[in-house]
């Protein structure tokens, strides 16, 4: 091997660029907020359709809870934070959560 270009494979890194972790804004019933506010609300701050709004605001109603999408942390805490304001704006006890996606 003296005078010989050596071509033995090297190995090579692969770098993969990792994903930010999501979390989940969560929906939860109470007794006191109308129907059409939650709609409302939902439409206005996930830019939902009316549609996917009465099915989410639904399956909360009748489940106690609805994941409403999931997010970048930062982005499901402002905006369940907002949603939230929306509803104390009104004097309604409408409550958005998060939590981290498995
Ligand atoms: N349960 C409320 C009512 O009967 C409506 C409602 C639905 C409130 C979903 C909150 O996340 C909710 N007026």
């Amino acid at each position: 091997m003296s005078n010989v270009t050596d071509t033995k494979p090297r190995a090579k890194t692969v770098t993969k660029t990792a994903r930010p972790p999501l979390h989940k804004v969560i929906l939860l019933n109470d007794d006191f907020t109308p129907r059409d506010f939650v709609v409302r609300v939902l439409k206005a701050e996930f830019r939902t359709t009316e549609d996917q709004a009465r099915r989410i605001m639904i399956t909360a109603h009748t489940k106690g809870a609805c994941v409403v999408a999931v997010f970048t942390q930062e982005v499901a805490e402002t905006k369940a934070k907002r949603a939230t304001e929306m509803a104390r704006n009104e004097g309604y006890p409408l409550l958005f959560t998060t939590e981290p996606e498995e």
